[in-house]
């Protein structure tokens, strides 16, 4: 036998599979209760050593986090070289992995899997790890770092970081043309780059929900390295006491539509929630009449958008602008963005690999997801012709070369997006209210569906229809054209056990009405569990 296959079994006994549990890598990979990822993250160990032969030893990058979700959670994915989501054909591998029932097989697999992608296994192999501030991360890695030593990697274990500050190093030891690979390389790109961007303009002062999570301590060592340029508060940043994304952060705050707990609001004031890992953001404000105004990341890309528009123009450059949605962008934006702004708008699934991918077919392409997650990109050509045009405003041209810098090509940044929207409301010389009026959101709902099997449902046309169970898009669509500016849309979660529902309508009471009746019929056709969902109100 040999003395890998002898390594990769050895090392595997001590990570035992749980009994009848079965593992999906999901839309951002593994993620579950933490007691039952031990085993999973050895496995993922074998594979991200797979992945990173199989590119003749490019850098891979591996994080663990479970984002936005409770802390009791974990989850694990990987990182290819460029900084962007795993090739998407090598996700059933690593669920191959995750399910084997017995070690032999998991040493199958490594073999098989380096037999189908003709993997040269002689080639050596580097891996870097991340982790956010959940409890059980230290040992996850710890059995990640098993998998990655029995199977003879060379591992950089990073320690405590954000999801982007993983993927900004990864993309660096890849290709140094990006950035010095570190934790300080990263600080000193995006705050060079701010502190450029906004001279000479009027400081702003935002205060920071951190969701209680590794954002906090991130966020606290950026302000060193922004000085005067930028006034940070930062808040709920307890990353000790085993409340991370408790009623805090940018998905509480985008699902509930209100403000965190932990402290209170002064009228007009700045104010954004990252989530978890510090890959998600949203702002919000409230108004002299203490109301609640929440800017998602819909508003995002139209205020980034239509700033790099008008920018580019300025600039006298001609590179095509494009914007990336998914089906749960507000349908107001979506109309903003095409007829005031008249930008090309695609569409695709839910999941940000899937917007960055339409994304690189534009120079340059914005992309956030209602959430709040998402970013900028720019193509070689478009990066060239900025920098090196010699005619054109100067101005506008500094502005493109400062922007380029705050932001973080490889996947959503909330500290990136913090900086790239204030850079924006700080040329504007708005307040966030100024940003609110571009657009008026169509009232809209979610609900959440628990059935007994969500894999039962089948989308088509990112998102937008289902093609299984049968019969049930043609109920929605009667439902639909009952309300007035109506859309409605169901997709099994990727991320939790659970089927959601969306709705929008001109008024409150339409949006409420479709979302629930939809919600039933989702229940009632397809195996409801647990309590029929019903209008809260
Ligand atoms: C993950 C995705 C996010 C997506 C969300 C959908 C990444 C990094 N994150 O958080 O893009 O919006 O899942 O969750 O891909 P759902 O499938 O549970 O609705
Ligand atoms: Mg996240």
């Amino acid at each position: 036998m040999s003395n890998v296959r002898q390594a990769i079994l050895d090392a595997s006994a001590a990570h035992p599979a749980p009994a009848g549990v079965h593992y999906t890598y999901g839309t951002a990979g593994f993620r579950m209760n933490a007691d039952l990822l031990d085993p999973v993250m050895y496995r993922v160990g074998l594979l991200a050593t797979l992945r990173s032969k199989a590119l003749g030893g490019k850098v891979i990058g591996v994080m663990v986090t479970a984002s936005h979700n409770p802390v009791r959670d974990n989850g694990v994915k990987l990182v290819d070289p460029m900084g962007e989501m795993l090739k998407q054909s090598w996700e059933g591998y690593a669920t191959q992995l995750a399910n084997a029932q017995t070690h032999e097989e998991v040493a199958d697999l490594y073999f098989s899997i380096a037999q189908e992608c003709e993997i040269d296994l002689d080639q050596s192999a580097s891996v870097v790890v991340g982790r956010d501030t959940r409890p059980s991360g230290e040992a996850l890695v710890a059995s990640l770092i098993d998998g990655l030593t029995a199977s003879g990697a060379i591992v950089t274990d990073l320690g405590l970081k954000t999801t982007p500050q993983l993927h900004f190093v990864t993309r660096c030891l890849n290709d140094p043309s990006y950035g010095t690979p570190t934790e300080e390389g990263y600080y000193q790109k995006i705050s060079d780059a701010y502190k450029t961007l906004v001279a000479g303009l009027e400081p702003l002062k935002i205060t920071v929900d951190c969701a209680h999570g590794v954002g906090a301590p991130k966020l606290r060592d950026l302000t060193t390295y922004l000085g005067d340029a930028l006034d940070v508060t930062v808040v709920n940043g307890d990353v000790e006491h085993g409340i991370l994304n408790y009623h805090v952060g940018a998905d509480f705050v985008k699902v509930n539509v209100k403000q965190p707990e932990g402290f209170d609001l002064a009228p007009n004031g700045i104010y954004c929630s990252f989530d978890g890992d510090a890959d998600r953001i949203v702002f919000y404000y409230a108004d002299e009449a203490g109301a609640f105004h929440l800017l998602d990341g819909d508003r995002i890309t139209a205020l980034v958008g239509a700033f790099i528009i008008e920018t580019v123009r300025q600039a006298g450059l001609d590179l095509q602008v494009g914007v990336v949605q998914t089906a749960y962008a507000n349908g107001n934006s979506t109309h903003y963005l095409r007829d005031s702004l008249q930008v090309p708008v695609a569409f695709t699934q839910t999941g940000v690999k899937h917007l960055h991918h339409k994304a690189e077919e534009y120079d340059i392409g914005v992309y956030f997801e209602a959430n709040g997650h998402g970013t900028v990109i720019f193509s070689t050509a478009a990066r060239n012709t900025i920098r090196n045009a010699t005619h054109g405003d100067a101005k506008a041209l500094h502005i493109l070369r400062s922007l380029i810098n705050v932001i973080n090509e490889t996947v959503g940044d909330a500290i990136s997006d913090m900086l790239v929207v204030l850079g924006v409301l700080a040329h504007r010389q708005w307040a966030l209210a100024d940003w609110d009026a571009l657009y008026k959101d169509l009232p809209s709902r979610l609900v959440k569906v628990v059935v007994g099997n969500r894999h039962a449902f089948k989308t088509i046309n990112a998102d937008t229809q289902l093609e299984e169970p049968a019969d049930l898009q043609a109920r929605i669509d009667a439902e639909v054209a009952k309300v007035s500016r109506g859309r409605s849309f169901v997709r099994p979660s990727g991320t939790e056990d659970v089927v959601r529902v969306y709705a929008e309508a001109e008024t409150r009471e339409e949006c409420d009405t479709l979302a629930y009746t939809v919600a039933g019929l989702v229940f009632d056709l397809a195996g409801g569990v647990g309590e029929r969902p019903a209008e809260f109100l």
